[in-house]
């Protein structure tokens, strides 16, 4: 074999390596099913744990280790960032939001557990999170003061102008045609917002410098925009039983796209012109190689 295949096989070995490890903090920091509340236990879990890329935990624990930690030292972070992603998930599947039944390639958390259960599962999901990032845990692998700059940039990500901002502007864009500029500044915030989170909260777990973490930044923007114009790209050229979750939802709901705006064709490139700054991110960084340039390709040819 080439020297590219072991590249390839080193790359999928840490993939796999990350998110095993991801899952299993996971389990440790989610709550047992025993309570009398239980039932919400249980939904936190069923939207969790067993699916998902974990794109968000692994850019946590591997800007982590680019900026000279050790990945597992990012651990606690990255299952915040996974827990809010959850969160996020539950309530975008709702009847009052996108109305999908299926996610991950199972019933979504309402139809599985009904509405209300869903909601409070994402609710104390988001909760969680907080709770983990400035845990005892949290404070020993990183120190007090990072934990606390690790709360306060993730709050911010996810809050109004963050994540639930891209959401509001997304549901009012709903059922009109928008332009490319409207379009860029809801999936900023709403797909962006977090993944910058991850990428920066892996430069904290560090203890990087501030330069650092504005190119983590950068980069998170970067790969955040190509990521959502490929899941754009996905929902009209993908298929169900991969991604795992309705195919033509977006042109149901009426949601101007890359895919509508640009054609198949163009929202393809700028898909790849956003990679390409990513990877000039990872190149003012020092990493010009190894498992997050393959992490940044992965993401653009990915079909689930
Ligand atoms: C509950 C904190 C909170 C917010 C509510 C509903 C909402 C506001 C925001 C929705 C944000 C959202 C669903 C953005 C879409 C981002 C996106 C491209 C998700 C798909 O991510 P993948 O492909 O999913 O990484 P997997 O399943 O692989 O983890």
């Amino acid at each position: 074999m080439g020297m590219r295949g072991k590249t390839m096989r080193a790359f999928k070995d840490e993939l796999n390596w990350c998110a095993g490890e991801i899952e299993k903090a996971l389990d440790y920091f989610l709550p047992g099913v025993q309570s009398r509340q239980g039932v919400v236990a249980q939904a936190m879990r069923y939207s969790t744990l067993g699916g998902g890329k974990r794109v968000r935990g692994v850019l946590v624990m591997k800007f982590c280790q680019a900026c000279g930690g050790d990945p597992r030292q990012g651990l606690p972070f990255a299952c915040a960032l996974e827990m809010i992603h959850a969160s996020s998930l539950i309530h975008d599947d709702l009847p009052c939001m996108d109305d999908d039944c299926l996610r991950r390639g199972k019933p979504s958390c309402h139809v599985a557990f009904g509405e209300a259960n869903a909601l409070l599962a994402g609710d104390a999901l988001i909760n969680l999170a907080f709770d983990v990032l400035s845990s005892e845990e949290s404070v020993k692998a990183v120190g007090a003061e990072n934990a606390l700059k690790a709360v306060n940039l993730l709050s911010r990500k996810v809050g109004v102008d963050g994540m639930i901002g891209g959401q509001v502007v997304d549901l009012e864009s709903e059922g009109k045609s928008i332009d490319e500029e409207t379009l860029e500044y809801l999936h900023r915030l709403k797909t962006c917002a977090l993944i910058q989170a991850a990428a920066a909260l892996g430069c904290i777990a560090a203890g990087a410098s501030k330069e650092k973490l504005q190119l983590a930044l950068h980069y998170g923007d970067a790969l955040g925009l190509a990521f959502q114009i490929v899941d754009d790209i996905l929902d009209v050229t993908g298929d169900v039983a991969q991604l795992g979750k309705p195919i033509g939802s977006d042109s149901e709901q009426e949601k101007t796209t890359y895919v509508t705006l640009k054609g198949l064709n163009g929202a393809k490139a700028d898909a790849a012109q956003c990679t390409q700054r990513a990877r000039e991110v990872l190149d003012a960084l020092g990493l010009e190689e190894g498992f997050l340039y393959e992490f940044t390709d992965m993401l653009l040819n990915r079909t689930k």
